[in-house]
């Protein structure tokens, strides 16, 4: 997705909070809410388009295409910072705290003079909030929680904005001259479900040009330390860069230290001290006299440890080196090994979307199926009904014959309910291709009650895919409690897919917790969840999360050809 399109739709959303708690119009705060929306899930750069092709987005109106205008131009939205002047920095942080909002952050700074989020916690402990309209009796419990998450996540970055920085930089300075070579390593090679900086390797001759060059991008706000060897800066957003130059020659060498894991590269240095050498980031050396073994590619460092090339994915010290040592390391699954979604949402419930054209992009990305799966009708705010899916069901199968190679599912997205059934009737779910079955409700349930509901779920001879199973979001929801274990021996007994749901936001499961449920013979389905076209490709960072679990294609039944897929959704275990 463009990354100018994010920038723009986190400003208006932050534009309607603002509007709304300090006391605007709460229409106009309803109408960016909803341009927001739009302007993120919009395919096309903004950047493009003047203010009367703006307007052609839906939902996009005149006022707001006038404010998108002026940020892509200069930067900034006056209206905006005209706004946050009248706000506390302290207030709006605490807005950002799961679970309180702008609405109470407001009643909190007018009724208790609350400014900052340390100031809220001590208010909580100290039970001061029961005076305050919107809080209930578990609401303080609530916000340590939200404080907690907001903390733990502390400065990571999602894997999507991050990728995104990290390919930009890399265009940027690969087209430094003198610059040979150029990659980002660290925990985004490794594709770790945050990032707490991007590391950025380079090879030259000169190290000048290319850190001189890093410091004058143009979204890069300071330079926290520059050097001939490193330079480390922060950007517009908040983002640390860690720039290496190293020479040509030591490339491999420095590409697998500043890879990392640092557990897994102590590992290897274990190996080398082993066999009589030493390994640092400028190459392998013997011990006596210290000539260089090598250093120049990763495949000669691992070679010369005794060791095939590893993927950066299984990095982590969970047992790869041993496998490696055995020949057993995983064949991991590739994005090109995916052949189709099987989570899917278009407007008819809360994509913005139509069938349309989230079909006509499916088809672009060369899948051979492709299922649509809007919401049940129990997630009511979804407004769904039987003629609705019906109906969309036939535009779906008019629409196959525009398809040929594009096999066209109907399905949806089943909410699974607190005692694990879910929307429908056997009868009614028998007429759909595909049912993903998702928890979207009573988060708080005790253990039994969450394992209980889901092994129900699993043996729901007409639920094929349980979808984004621990149902947390990357800083600011935690996991549902629940006996994975459990889940995962019910899912594999039942012929039941467990997702990877794709959406950065939330990676669910993550990664060791697929290769838990790998151990117990669960099959995976690594889909988008997408709302809008963009969303289609998230895959990439499920198959990232997937590799992290050790999942290879065989695992993973959206690999599958469409005739080994549709026996497995006969759920044949069941019959
Ligand atoms: P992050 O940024 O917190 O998501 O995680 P990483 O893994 O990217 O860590 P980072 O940025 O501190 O360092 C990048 C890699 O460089 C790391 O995976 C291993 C290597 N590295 C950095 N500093 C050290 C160190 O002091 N000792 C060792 N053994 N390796 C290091
Ligand atoms: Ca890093
Ligand atoms: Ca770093
Ligand atoms: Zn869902």
């Amino acid at each position: 997705m463009p990354r100018l399109n994010d920038q723009v739709s986190e400003l208006l959303q932050e534009y309607a909070d603002l509007i709304s708690i300090t006391g605007g119009d709460a229409f106009r705060a309803r109408a960016y809410e909803k341009s927001a929306r739009a302007v993120g899930g919009h395919p096309e750069d903004l950047a493009g388009l003047d203010v009367k092709g703006l307007q052609q987005i839906p939902g996009v109106g005149k006022s707001t295409a006038e404010k998108i205008a002026e940020y892509v131009s200069t930067g900034k939205i006056t209206a905006l910072d005209a706004l946050r002047a009248k706000i506390p920095a302290g207030v709006r942080e605490i807005m950002a705290v799961p679970s309180v909002g702008p609405k109470r952050a407001l009643a909190l700074y007018r009724d208790l003079g609350i400014a900052s989020v340390e100031e809220l916690a001590e208010a909580v402990r100290a039970e001061k909030l029961s005076g305050v309209a919107g809080f209930g009796e578990r609401s303080g419990e609530k916000i340590l929680h939200g404080i907690e998450l907001m903390r733990q996540s502390g400065g990571r970055t999602l894997l999507d904005a991050a990728t995104e920085l990290a390919e930009q930089l890399v265009a940027a300075l690969s087209a430094v001259p003198g610059c040979t070579r150029c990659a980002y390593a660290g925990s985004l090679r490794r594709m770790r479900e945050t990032v707490g900086d991007i590391d950025v390797l380079a090879t030259a001759e000169d190290s000048a040009p290319l850190m001189a060059a890093l410091t004058e991008l143009p979204y890069v706000a300071d330079v926290i330390a520059s050097g001939s060897t490193k330079t480390s800066v922060r950007t517009t957003r908040g983002i640390q860069v860690d720039l290496r130059v190293v020479p040509e020659e030591d490339w491999g060498a420095a590409l697998v230290y500043f890879t990392g894991s640092k557990a897994h590269n102590i590992k290897l240095r274990t190996r080398a001290v082993r066999a009589g050498l030493k390994l640092s980031e400028y190459g392998l050396f013997e011990v006596d006299g210290g000539a260089k073994v090598v250093s120049q590619t990763e495949d000669e460092v691992y070679a010369a440890l005794g060791l095939p090339w590893i993927p950066p994915p299984l990095r982590e010290d969970r047992g790869e080196i041993e496998a490696a040592l055995n020949g057993e390391l995983p064949d991991l699954v590739q994005e090109s090994d995916l052949r189709g979604d099987l989570h899917t949402h278009t407007d008819l419930t809360d994509g913005l979307a139509t069938l349309e054209e989230m079909i006509d992009t499916a088809a672009a990305r060369g899948y051979s199926y492709f299922a649509v799966t809007d919401h049940a009708p129990n997630l009511v705010m979804q407004r769904m009904t039987d003629e609705k899916i019906l109906a969309q069901r036939d535009r779906l199968r008019q629409l196959a014959d525009r398809h040929k190679k594009l096999r066209l599912l109907h399905g949806t997205e089943l909410n699974i309910d607190p005692d694990g059934g879910v929307d429908w009737p056997p009868e009614f779910l028998a007429g759909f291709d595909v049912c993903v079955a998702s928890v979207h409700s009573n988060f708080t349930l005790d253990r039994a009650a969450q394992t209980r509901r889901l092994i129900r779920a699993c043996e729901n001879p007409y639920v094929h895919v349980i979808g984004h199973l621990t149902t947390r979001r990357i800083g600011s929801r935690g996991p549902i409690d629940v006996d994975l274990d459990a889940v995962f021996e019910a899912a594999a007994r039942t012929g039941t897919a467990i997702e990877v749901n794709s959406s950065p936001q939330r990676l669910d499961l993550r990664d060791e917790d697929i290769l838990r449920a790998k151990r117990h013979g669960v099959r995976f389905s690594i889909d988008s969840d997408a709302h809008a076209t963009p969303h289609l490709a998230y895959p990439r960072f499920g198959i990232g999360t997937a590799q992290r679990g050790w999942l290879t294609a065989e695992d993973v039944v959206n690999t599958w050809t469409w005739q080994r897929l549709k026996r497995f959704l006969r759920k044949d275990a069941l019959r």
